[in-house]
């Protein structure tokens, strides 16, 4: 059984001040989405507080445990080693703390980057990351009403912002980032 209590003294114990926060943050509004669109609220709750369990920690140590927990699918891993805190803190939840629920482990691997073929609880950590309460750019507003409305449709236009994102910044785009757009608006259309 799911002890949010356990998991929320877990990312207490962890996290910086600051990383709680945004923690609790997605933990509360990922809660809120859960009970709109009918998904779990608790599984939510959980899944947001374990996250961002794994990001303060260096990114070369990330970088060791990805390569001995077999975590590294493209080059783009490891040029880009911070999107790959979701996937250390699932494979350490799963395997080493014994989390065995299936979906919140899939909902902390793919937080960053999403995958094609996303579930509900996967989509709504995507988003609830990118648009919690703390979080503040121009569209925030925009993405926040339209996960309210939709949660495939929000989800979409939450993936589509990151694209723009990274373009705007100049930085690369991750194949998992485009795989995820490309299938969210197949699945769409
Ligand atoms: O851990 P958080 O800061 O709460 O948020 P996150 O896990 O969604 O994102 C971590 C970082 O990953 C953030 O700076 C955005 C970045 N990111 C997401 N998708 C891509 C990406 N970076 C690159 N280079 N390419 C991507 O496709
Ligand atoms: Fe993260
Ligand atoms: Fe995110
Ligand atoms: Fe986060």
């Amino acid at each position: 059984t799911l002890q949010v209590e356990v998991l929320r003294d877990l990312a207490t114990r962890v996290l910086s001040e600051e990383r709680l926060r945004h923690t609790l943050g997605v933990a509360d509004w990922a809660e809120v989405l859960a009970r709109r669109h009918g998904l779990d609220p608790l599984k939510a709750r959980c899944a947001g507080l374990v996250h961002d369990l794994a990001k303060e920690i260096p990114l070369n140590s990330q970088l060791r445990y990805a390569r001995r927990w077999n975590l590294l699918k493209y080059p783009e891993d490891e040029q880009s080693p911070y999107v790959l805190h979701g996937p250390v803190a699932a494979y350490w939840l799963e395997h080493y703390y014994g989390l065995d629920d299936a979906e919140i482990v899939a909902a902390v691997a793919n937080h960053t980057l999403g995958r094609p073929g996303m579930g509900p609880l996967e989509m709504l950590i995507y988003s609830a990351d990118l648009t919690e309460p703390d979080r503040d750019f121009p569209e925030v507003d925009f993405l926040r009403q339209s996960l309210y409305d939709n949660l495939e449709k929000g989800t979409l236009v939450c993936v589509k912002h990151t694209l723009k994102y990274l373009e705007q910044s100049k930085r690369p785009i991750h194949p998992l980032t485009q795989l995820t757009f490309d299938d969210l608006q197949r699945r769409q259309n």
